[in-house]
């Protein structure tokens, strides 16, 4: 997969990339990311990649031009009905519809190439959205300065569903929200740390037995902290 990140901070990503799950997927050519500076694509005097609002109001509106000269550029099209299949431009906005791991397994399923365009100061022009966003997305209801956190969470989240990007000994299969449970909780030794003691039950070596506490473990976590996914359980196993 190439991952193709427009911004206006493309130093912002230098490093974040490099580490872990990531950066053993670009060494093993899993996948390509590039983090390009959309000031790059400005042909005016002053380089402006920002003007002010039709309609007043506070705040600058990134402008259209060099936006869709970089779509061409990395495309070879701005029209997206001439995309190649396996094309998304994807625009990290509020607006946008919410990224969950449904959205990464079909995206990581699907996509080839994805171009990440990170929205900032009061947005984007939205001849943009119209002409050449293939998904608007969001992160969550709170608020960014910007869209480029929400392109590392996205690169992140999307990277480790790749095939052969996870070593073998783990799968994403057996990932939380995978099955909608929350994980169970790990303890490593000592057996006995400043009074507290692991549960007598992982000790014991019984397998069985460790199933059992560990799904109810994971029922108990889920139920405290995200009971709104408690619902999608009977959902999925009737899939
Ligand atoms: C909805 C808030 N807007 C009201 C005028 C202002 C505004 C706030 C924050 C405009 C842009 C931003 C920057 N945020 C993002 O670019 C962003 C974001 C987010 O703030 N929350 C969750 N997901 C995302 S994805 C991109």
């Amino acid at each position: 997969m190439k991952i193709d990140i427009l911004t206006i901070f493309p130093d912002f990503f230098r490093e974040i990339f490099d580490f872990g799950i990531v950066r053993r997927a670009r060494a093993a050519g899993i996948v390509e990311i590039t983090a390009h500076d959309i000031r790059a694509w400005t042909i005016d005097k002053h380089r402006m990649v920002d003007d002010r609002p039709f309609g007043g109001g506070d705040g600058m509106v990134l402008k259209p031009e060099p936006i869709f000269a970089a779509i061409e550029n990395l495309i070879g099209t701005a029209e997206r009905a001439d995309y190649p299949s396996g094309t998304k431009v994807v625009l990290l906005t509020p607006q946008g519809k919410q990224f969950k791991q449904t959205v990464a397994r079909e995206f990581a399923a699907n996509a080839t190439h994805l171009i990440i365009l990170c929205g900032r100061y009061e947005g984007i022009d939205e001849r943009v959205n119209e002409a050449l966003v293939t998904d608007e997305i969001s992160i969550g209801d709170y608020v960014l300065s910007g869209g480029e956190p929400a392109a590392m969470i996205l690169v992140d989240a999307l990277v480790r569903l790749l095939p052969d990007a996870l070593g073998s000994k783990t799968s994403a299969a057996n990932d939380s929200f995978e099955n909608n449970l929350l994980d169970f909780p790990n303890y490593t030794r000592p057996p006995e740390f400043r009074g507290m003691r692991v549960p007598e039950v992982l000790l014991n070596g019984n397998h069985h037995e460790i199933e059992k506490w560990r799904k109810q473990k994971a029922l108990e976590k889920t139920e405290k902290n995200r009971p709104d996914l408690l619902g999608k359980i009977s959902e999925n196993e009737n899939e």
